[in-house]
């Protein structure tokens, strides 16, 4: 009615993301009128339209992993996702920043949020991820989510204190990205056993 362009994101707002996110003004404009589609209140979106916008996505049950996304967005932990939360979570999800993105790959594994990820942590995130893609085939030695967590603490929990540390975490990420450009340069590598890749894309590409 007003004839505003940026219904509803004010001035403040606008200039609080522009600092934070890497998302030029036009894009967060666009990104506020595409938030606005989302949530019912107009002001904020709760868990269930996070599972809502989930399910449209997956074919399986993405309940679960859409709280634990919910989870990470919801900086100040009240149960709801205003604008702001909304575009800093997105900008972290599709950050080119490595660090950022594996950061907040690491705040969704640490779900008690003490710094480290634990056992049931991990088998916690794979269950969800599993329940939400049943059709994707995962590789015999990774069929159910306790064995690709037993298999990624071998990997990744390098001294064996049944905790991945950020640090763990990110060398093992690094690592594996290496692992897999070396497979590439060897050509082949892509045909059989492509399922940690297809995690990855899950893991981070959770913007619709
Ligand atoms: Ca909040
Ligand atoms: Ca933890």
């Amino acid at each position: 009615m007003g004839g505003n362009k940026s219904k509803g994101l004010s001035a403040e707002d606008l200039d609080y993301l522009k600092r934070r996110v890497s998302f030029s003004k036009e894009e967060i404009i666009d990104w506020h009128k595409e938030y606005r589609k989302y949530c019912n209140h107009g002001r904020y979106m709760t868990v269930e339209q996070f599972k809502e916008v989930y399910a449209r996505i997956f074919d399986g049950d993405a309940s679960s992993f859409a709280e634990h996304v919910f989870r990470t967005f919801d900086h100040n932990g009240d149960g709801k996702v205003d604008f702001k939360e909304f575009l800093i979570g997105l900008s972290l999800t599709a950050s080119t920043n490595k660090d950022k993105k594996l950061k907040w790959a690491f705040s969704m594994y640490d779900i008690d949020g003490n710094g480290t990820i634990s056992r049931e942590e991990m088998t916690d995130l794979m269950t969800s991820i599993y329940r939400m893609t049943p059709t994707i085939i995962k590789p015999q030695d990774v069929a159910t989510p306790e064995m690709i967590t037993e298999k990624l603490f071998r990997k990744i929990d390098k001294n064996n204190d049944n905790a991945i540390t950020w640090e763990e975490f990110r060398d093992g990420a690094l690592k594996e990205e290496e692992e897999e450009e070396e497979e590439e340069e060897e050509g082949g590598g892509r045909g059989g056993g492509g399922g940690e890749e297809e995690e990855e894309t899950l893991i981070t590409n959770s913007e619709s």
